[in-house]
């Protein structure tokens, strides 16, 4: 089945937000955000801008009917500034005017005073001064500081990985339009839908109700949408509400880059200790998150850090400690991998950092202590269906581990200018919100009476290809052909109350929904075919689109039974609800069963690197990836090369940089570089576990969003083995991205 947008993407027929035809009056929005980072007694002149032919209104703190809140988890950001500034690119005002041109014109004439603050950018400062976001969280195993007493060694080191980008191809935006009876209509690029809804109707003074959000698909999300679509979307719907007019509002990438956060850096302290048989025996980690200057979904993304602090590995003594630290940066905010990737990066380096001292290849580390059945998390789930080691020998089976190393290392022998490193990157990731009670998810089916089908779900398309997938379960149900089912737009009227589409995990909460529903219809359609056919219920199938009674094909086909049982007076719609059964955790004491299932895989990769020029490639990755029982490998393989390429862009090129002010220095796609098709790898061999997949999966196939991101991590370290090999003195530094530069001055320093 192939992605069911493929033909209208590449005719430039998919709708976007800005594609949307604009009624008649629209007006345009642009955003005045601060120049500085922190800062208090706040006061905007828009005497002058006002008065700008075309401009119709600008909107302040002061416009707000409702509550100037758009605070998530916590109850700690403004939509628009009132008397303090805490971040660079806040918004302060927001222009409407005849075009966006001229709201741009207008915004340059707004005057903004105040009086400055010290600003603080690193986690570090931050922790420093006391500037939290909330409590610190600490998951506890077994008893480390006993262990560290009993173990043969032990090591201790920082760590340091930068944020990342987003960068969408489609930038953030909405538009809104008056409806009848003081309802407003949404149109957003939100991976949130009731977020946005949410939070307009808290900001409006209104109820849900009034307040209908429809996204048509996202052109890429990545994270950056599930919480930071909702400033816009309530932008548009402000200025909807005082001004009677449809209002639309796209941010240019300038705007965009400056003033959305960002994946969150980490600054962290590790301390490892291992047996004479390089068990694991004890690991201390103390994370600091960089949350920027406003909770967002800061304090969930540092709770999957401590969730993924181990990644595929058991560890019987384990101590964890994240701090979410306050700083004037934008809120930082998900990313793909939600704090996993951030979490998995510190252990892999604890483990190299081991290897190097103890002169092994840290792959031997890992493979001693990869997770197996009935080992137990530090956060108290039992694993089950563990797959580490079976990833770990199926890749074994192809490719021998061994004599890669062994080629490595003789070329390094052989070569002087030019070095190869390798190195393995298993992963592990828990699949469900780890907010236990956003696991459920809705699904609306419409059976017309001519056998077409409409589908309705929470699932927001961002290519991702969910809704493809949501095709094939009502396809494979009622066994008809895909081109009779038709995907409607995600749409809060519809399916209310639906969680982000994010943690991986939105084609099987909505998935099973669907497919419940389904089931329900098949099973109401059955009926009237057996009263039809004269024959028992249990005897009846629907296949390929026929009443098939004890196996034999009717008469009868799907058009035909549709149609009899609309002429029955029998319902052709359901509605299907689906919570993630087993799943459970308590904060109160850190321990639970938060995940459904987890999802692993192991990732082989050889660099080479250029030691005159600093310069590197990356030869080849060759994964083992665990995707259950895949209901579409095509779209799962886009996943994993996808989410690959994210990985490594993080791990190696994508710098984001902020000056001691605050100010965002890569601002521009010339100094933020994204990986292009160069510099992935010159060979990528990607392969499926044989597997049965798992029964909390829909179809048994897996989540597949996320997990693959976190094997770019592993090239961090083939390049510093690289580098080991040609400078004897170079120290171990985890400090990423791994950049030309850094390179440069590794194979150099003394
Ligand atoms: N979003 C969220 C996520 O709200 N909770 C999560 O656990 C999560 N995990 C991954 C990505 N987004
Ligand atoms: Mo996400 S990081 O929105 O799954």
């Amino acid at each position: 089945m192939k992605n069911i947008d493929a033909n209208g993407h590449v005719r430039g027929e998919s709708l976007f937000i800005d594609d949307i035809l604009t009624k008649q009056h629209t007006l345009h929005a642009a955003v005045l955000a601060s120049e500085i980072g922190h800062a208090k007694d706040l006061k905007i002149d828009i005497s002058r801008a006002k008065q700008f032919p075309g401009v119709e209104k600008i909107l302040l703190a002061s416009d707000i009917p409702g509550e100037n809140e758009i605070g998530g988890i916590l109850l700690d950001e403004p939509l628009l500034a009132e008397n303090e500034i805490h971040f660079q690119g806040q918004p302060l005002a927001v222009i409407i005017a005849e075009t966006e041109f001229i709201a741009k014109q207008a915004r340059k004439l707004i005057k903004v005073t105040f009086c400055m603050l010290p600003v603080i950018t690193s986690a570090k400062q931050a922790k420093q001064q006391g500037q939290f976001i909330n409590d610190a969280r600490s998951f506890y195993l077994g008893d480390v500081s006993a262990s560290f007493a009993n173990c043969k060694y032990v090591y201790e080191d920082e760590t340091f990985s930068n944020g990342q980008e987003h960068l969408y191809l489609e930038t953030q935006g909405a538009y809104a339009e008056k409806m009848e009876n003081g309802c407003i209509k949404i149109m957003s690029s939100t991976q949130g839908p009731t977020v946005v809804q949410r939070i307009a109707a808290r900001v409006l003074g209104l109820a849900m109700h009034k307040i209908e959000v429809d996204v048509t698909r996202l052109g890429g999300g990545f994270g950056g949408k599930e919480d930071q679509a909702t400033p816009w979307a309530v932008m548009v719907a402000l200025a909807c509400n005082h001004l009677n007019r449809p209002v639309k509002l796209i941010l240019d990438r300038h705007d965009d880059l400056k003033m959305t956060g960002k994946r969150h850096p980490y600054e962290s302290q590790f301390k490892i200790g291992l047996d004479e048989n390089y068990k694991i025996m004890a690991l201390e980690i103390e994370f600091l998150q960089n949350s920027g200057a406003a909770a967002d979904l800061s304090p969930a993304i540092a709770e999957r850090t401590l969730f993924h602090a181990t990644n595929s590995y058991f560890i019987p003594n384990v101590k964890t400690t994240v701090h979410s630290c306050k700083t004037n940066l934008p809120p930082n905010t998900a990313f793909r991998g939600f704090g996993g990737p951030q979490g998995m990066y510190v252990i892999e380096s604890a483990i190299a950092k081991a290897a190097n001292h103890l002169n092994i290849p840290a792959w031997h580390i890992q493979h001693a202590n990869l997770l197996q059945d009935n080992d137990t998390f530090s956060y108290g789930q039992i694993a089950q269906q563990v797959k580490a080691k079976d990833t770990w020998d199926q890749l074994q089976g192809n490719i021998n581990i061994k004599s890669i190393q062994d080629f490595v290392n003789v070329f390094n022998d052989y070569n002087i200018e030019t070095k190869k490193g390798m190195a393995m990157m298993p992963i592990c990731f828990g699949i469900s919100f780890t907010n236990t009670p956003m696991n459920h998810a809705r699904a609306l089916v419409h059976i017309y009476q001519d056998g077409s089908v409409g589908i309705s779900t929470g699932a927001v398309e961002m290519g991702q290809s969910v809704n493809t997938k949501m095709l094939q379960v009502a396809a494979q149900t009622f066994s008809i052909d895909p081109d009779l089912i038709k995907l409607e737009t995600t749409n809060t009227t519809r399916v209310a109350n639906t969680s982000p589409s994010a943690a991986s995990a939105t084609a099987d909460l909505n998935g099973k929904a669907l497919l419940k529903a389904c089931n329900a219809l098949v099973e109401r359609l059955k009926h009237v075919a057996a009263d039809v056919l004269v024959a028992g219920v249990d005897t009846i199938e629907l296949k390929d689109g026929w009443v098939v009674v004890n196996q034999v094909k009717s008469d009868l086909d799907w058009k035909e039974l549709v149609f009899k049982a609309f002429w029955q007076r029998v319902c052709l719609t359901e509605n299907g609800h689906y919570a993630t059964p087993t799943i459970k955790f308590d904060k109160s004491k850190e321990k639970g069963h938060p995940f459904a299932y987890h999802v692993y895989g192991i990732a082989l990769i050889t660099t080479t690197v250029d030691c005159l020029r600093g310069t590197y490639k990356i030869d080849s990755i060759d994964i083992v990836h665990d995707f259950g029982k895949s209901m579409n490998i095509g779209v799962d393989l886009g996943q994993v090369e996808g989410a690959l390429a994210q990985g490594i862009g993080w791990m190696t090129m994508e710098e984001v940089a902020y000056n001691d002010e605050g100010r965002l220095l890569s601002n521009t796609l010339s100094t933020y570089k994204i990986p292009d098709v160069f510099s992935i790898a010159e060979d990528i061999n990607i392969e499926a576990l044989e597997t049965e997949g798992h029964d909390l999966a829909i179809f048994k196939s897996k989540a597949v969003g996320e997990p693959p991101l976190m094997y770019g991590i592993g090239v961090y370290f083939a390049i510093q083995n690289a580098i080991k090999a040609f400078n004897p003195n170079y120290k171990l530094k985890f400090h990423s991205p791994m950049t030309p530069e850094k390179v440069m001055m590794g194979l150099y320093e003394k």
